[in-house]
Order: structure tokens, then C-alpha cells, then sequence
């Protein structure tokens, strides 16, 4: 019998970065989840961020790349940590490489003590991640059997513009199941109104999300996860770093940058105010008003090969537990970490402080 990938193989053909960052990138978001735990419940999503993205950068200064974050925290000229352009890493050794960090990925869930909220990043090599402002994305995204499904019959598929009822459709089809039996997973904003309605007039059924659409769109590629699609506009930066996790499992998103004035359905004014204050900048990375509408694809947003990419979990959600904390200073934590090659790690880490004080329980 012959094996068409054996672990050997896969490990030998992990890119650079995959090779060289994969078991780091796991402590990274340990570090930023677990700083995190110490802020659930306690009502204060700012001061939880900012223990994250502390936690975050501290752990990635540690690595030897040189690393650009291309998703982060926001403007240069807001000066927050892990900004957009800024250089993470020692600057030592070959590996250039780009980031998308989202240290704290549902902050007011994170704050609230409520489900879903992770600690997340992907890394590429350089020119490998979508260089994008941090706005709305609209989006779509289904898992691996939709992306065979639509190989096989390419006249039947996913399109962002393309009614719900179609899109879902071709889900229901590809997963052989009715469309009554899918989930789709929206997040619960006005905004999303017509099209909550839209999905739950195909029969559909809706998990309608408070915050935190990244962990959701990445459960459509994991079968048994509940998850079949997830639809609607949230954080173009929580849409790259889903796309970085359907390009290493075989999923797809579709995507499109939109304001969120225009997205919420603000006043004339408001967007007039909103193009006046981020076109510019926008411009200056290539993003114009008239290219702004164009559908990006899984390859566009990460067109990287040598992808990997880490999430967390801070509160329990689906994929992933939440931290626990005990002991003095103990954690354990739920990971899931992946790279090109195909390798999937679900992590339990157990980080003991004090070896006398925390015998091991096997449980
Ligand atoms: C979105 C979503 C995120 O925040 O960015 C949302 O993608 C913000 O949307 O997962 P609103 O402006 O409508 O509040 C999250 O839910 C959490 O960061």
C-alpha cells in the first residue's frame, strides 16, 4: 500500500517560515491569550487589548525574523503597539516575513466574560498577506467540500453578489445536506437585517454572533464544528487572517472592502466625513474608490505559500476552549495552529509556575 503523504513528507515540505516559526507562533498567541484571561469578566475591553497586544509583541520580539506587521492595531500615526508597518522580530537571520495579528479578537466578549474571544495571527513571507486598511470587509466563507463541489461544476458557484438563496444552494449541494439542516453564522448588527432575513427565508438556520465572525468563518473548514457558512460584513483584518486559515485548510472566502459608514448605513454626511479621512490613505496603498468594490478570493487576500497561522482560546467558544487560570500563576490553554504543509495542531498546553505546588492531575 502506498501512502500519498506520509508526516514525513509533509514535514519536509513546510516552507521556511512553517519550519522555523510554526512551534514559536503557538507561544505567541498563549502569551497574548493567557494575559488576556487575567481581564475576563472584568468590563474592561481597552485595558484587556492592551495586556494582549503587550503580551503579543513582547513574544514576537523574541523571534528571528524580520517581521512587518501588515494587519494590526491600527495607524502608524495613532502610535498604538503592533501598528500597521511596524517591525516585529530581532532583524537577524534570512526569514522575511509579513504578519496580520489580532491579539484580542472579540474584546467586548473578552470583557464580558462571554464566549468566542481568541488570541489569533498568521504570519507569510514577504508580499504574502493583503496589505489592506483597517476598515469592513464584506464576506463569504465556506469550507474545502464547497471549493471540490465548485471544481467539479464550475457553473455552480459561490459569488458574493449572487442571491443567498443561490449561495446557499450550492452549499447545501456540496455538503449533501438540505438547506434546513445548514448554519450560517452572521454577526447581529442592523446592518445584517435584510440579509438575516434573506438566509432565514431559504430555511436556513442563523447563529446570529454579538461579536467575533474570524473563529466562526475558520469552523466552516472544520466538519462537526455546526458551522456551514458565514456571511456579512466585519473587520478586514479578521477577514485576512480567515482567509490565511481557508488557504492552509482548502476553505474559500470571498471579500470585499466597504466603509462601515456605507456598511451601517450612515447619512451622506457621515460617509462624506469617513472618504474624506481614510481615501487618502487608502490610496496610498493602491485602494481606490472605483477598485475598492473588486471581490477578493482566498489567493488575493493571502497569496503567501508559506502560511501559518495560530489562534487561542481566551473564552470557550466552539473550536477552542477558553484559558483556565489556577493554581499561582498556572494556565492552561486551547490552541489550534497550522501551516501550508497541511499540519493541524490542536495544543492543550499546561504553563506551570510552581512545579512543587501544581502536581499534574490526568484528567
Ligand atoms: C467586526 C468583527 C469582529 O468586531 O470587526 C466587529 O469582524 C466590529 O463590528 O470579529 P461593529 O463595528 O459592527 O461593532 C468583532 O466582532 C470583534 O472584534
Amino acid at each position: 500500500m502506498s501512502h500519498k503523504k506520509t508526516a514525513e513528507a509533509m514535514i519536509k515540505c513546510a516552507g521556511p517560515i512553517e519550519s522555523a516559526l510554526l512551534p514559536r507562533l503557538l507561544h505567541v498567541t498563549e502569551a497574548a491569550a493567557i494575559a488576556a484571561s487575567y481581564q475576563m469578566g472584568r468590563g474592561d475591553k481597552h485595558y484587556a487589548d492592551q495586556v494582549s497586544v503587550e503580551a503579543m509583541r513582547r513574544t514576537l520580539n523574541y523571534l528571528d525574523m524580520k517581521g512587518i506587521i501588515k494587519i494590526g492595531e491600527g495607524e502608524r500615526d495613532e502610535a498604538p503597539m503592533l501598528y500597521i508597518g511596524e517591525h516585529v522580530g530581532t532583524w537577524e537571520g534570512d526569514l522575511e516575513v509579513d504578519i496580520a495579528v489580532d491579539p484580542l479578537e472579540g474584546t467586548n466578549l473578552a470583557a464580558n466574560g462571554t464566549p468566542g474571544a481568541i488570541s489569533v495571527m498568521a504570519m507569510a513571507e514577504r508580499g504574502g498577506l493583503f496589505h489592506g486598511p483597517d476598515i469592513y470587509m464584506d464576506k463569504i466563507v465556506v469550507g474545502p467540500e464547497v471549493v471540490k463541489y465548485e471544481r467539479k461544476h464550475p457553473e455552480d458557484s459561490i459569488n458574493l453578489d449572487a442571491p443567498v438563496r443561490d449561495n446557499l444552494e450550492i452549499v447545501a449541494k456540496a455538503l449533501n445536506r438540505n438547506i434546513d439542516e445548514l448554519v450560517v453564522v452572521i454577526l447581529d448588527r442592523p446592518r445584517h437585517e435584510a440579509k438575516i432575513k434573506e438566509i432565514r427565508e431559504t430555511g436556513a438556520r442563523v447563529n446570529l454572533i454579538t461579536d467575533g465572525d474570524l473563529m466562526p468563518g475558520v469552523a466552516t473548514a472544520i466538519r462537526g464544528s455546526g458551522v456551514h457558512v458565514v456571511m456579512g460584513a466585519g473587520g478586514s483584518g479578521e477577514a485576512v487572517l480567515t482567509a490565511a486559515a481557508m488557504k492552509i485548510l482548502g476553505g474559500k472566502i470571498l471579500a470585499r472592502l466597504v466603509l462601515p459608514t456605507v456598511a451601517n448605513g450612515k447619512s451622506e454626511e457621515a460617509i462624506a466625513k469617513e472618504k474624506a479621512e481614510k481615501m487618502p490613505r487608502l490610496e496610498k496603498m493602491g485602494i481606490t474608490e472605483k477598485n475598492m468594490g473588486d471581490v477578493l478570493d482566498t489567493n488575493q487576500l493571502v497569496p503567501g505559500n508559506d502560511v501559518i497561522f495560530s489562534a487561542t482560546g481566551v473564552t470557550p467558544g466552539t473550536i477552542l476552549k477558553g484559558v483556565n487560570l489556577f493554581g499561582e500563576g498556572d494556565a492552561r490553554v486551547h490552541s489550534l495552529t497550522m501551516g501550508s504543509s497541511g499540519v493541524v495542531k490542536f495544543t492543550d498546553t499546561i504553563y506551570i509556575h510552581d512545579k512543587e505546588a501544581t502536581p499534574l492531575r490526568f484528567v
